[in-house]
């Protein structure tokens, strides 16, 4: 018998290769797991949890979830609304465990410039091209623009306005580029995705215990994902303006400094962001030798 036709295996479905497979395998490498790939089998090997790991094409880990195949899968959440909306009697609709905080982006209509457009409503009677008929459908019937044509396309929609085959697109936007590169300016926000990791119910057992480990490592790393410990000598009067400016920082730890009594060291755990926002306020109030260091993990 194939080793890894043994059930008591989690199976974790993952893309093979494209936008979103890089940063999965990354996560799972920063969560300890490595994968080991063979040629000749179906499933990769993860060794330190009970784990394999099946590469395919995005589109195809929602149904792989819900038909039992894997039990778990990393996939965008505009491929899994998509699926959610559009699946015909699906075998059972997977749930969302964790968002995994990578792979943001927006599904979003687009109108070539100068056409401008007043409502959503107006969307109505247009030629929209896209590759998410179900998620433009209803953001179409819920904006009171049902009379609009959806315009089917696997991609390369961007070009769609300027061929004549549709008057908007509705695709996924990260950094804007594309649509700015071929005229286009996003008229409304249908969908806020990111990668997330859904699964289908499990009993007790081996790939439960499996997805429990998992599921704690990946948030102990998506937790510290944009937290920095930071450092930084101040006035020892600043300390609670401090605790106050960074929020988030729980009690920081307070050091006191050698030959020097009216200053301390203080450290903190505090989001990137809110420091960057807050660093001349801490200039301002004394801060000095502020050092921000990276975080691997947050376990507790
Ligand atoms: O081969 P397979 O079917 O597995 O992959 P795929 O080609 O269908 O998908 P892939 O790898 O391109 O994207 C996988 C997932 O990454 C998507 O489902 C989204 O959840 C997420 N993602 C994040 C993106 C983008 N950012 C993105 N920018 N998916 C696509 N794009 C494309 C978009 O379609 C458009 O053409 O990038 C272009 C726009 O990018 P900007 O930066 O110019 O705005
Ligand atoms: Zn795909």
């Amino acid at each position: 018998m194939n080793m890894h036709d043994d059930r008591d295996r989690l199976r974790l479905a993952v893309q093979k290769s494209g936008r979103l497979a890089d940063e999965t395998f990354d996560l799972l490498n920063r969560c300890g797991l490595k994968v080991r790939q063979s040629r000749s089998d179906l499933y990769a090997r993860v060794e330190e949890l009970e784990i394999d790991v099946l590469q395919v094409r995005d589109d195809d880990i929602p149904e792989l979830v819900a038909c039992g195949a894997a039990d778990v899968g990393i996939v965008g959440g505009n491929v899994f609304e998509e699926w959610r909306l559009s699946a015909t009697a699906p075998a059972l609709v997977p749930d969302v465990l964790e968002a995994l905080g990578f792979a943001r982006c927006r599904l979003c209509i687009a109108l070539p410039k100068g056409r401008a457009l007043a409502t959503p409503t107006a969307l109505s009677g247009l030629r929209i091209a896209t590759s998410y008929p179900a998620l433009t459908r209803r953001y179409l019937d819920v904006n009171g623009a049902s009379g609009a044509t959806l315009v089917s396309m696997n991609g390369a929609h961007e070009i769609a306005p300027r061929l004549g085959l549709a008057d908007a697109i509705c695709d996924i936007v990260s950094t804007g580029g594309t649509l700015e590169a071929n005229g286009l300016f996003v008229a409304g926000e249908v969908y806020k995705s990111e990668a997330l990791l859904i699964g289908r119910p499990l009993g007790a057992g081996a790939p439960a215990s499996a997805l429990e480990g998992l599921r704690t490592r990946i948030r102990a790393v998506t937790r510290s994902r944009n937290a920095k410990y930071v450092m930084m000598n101040a006035p020892r009067p600043a300390i609670a303006a401090i605790a106050s400016i960074l929020p988030g920082a729980d009690a920081p730890t307070v050091i006191d400094l050698a030959g020097q009594p009216d200053t301390v060291a203080i450290h903190v755990v505090c989001e990137e962001g809110v420091l960057w926002h807050h660093l001349e306020e801490l200039k301002g109030i004394g801060a000095r030798a502020i050092l921000v260091l990276d975080i691997d993990k947050m376990l507790a």
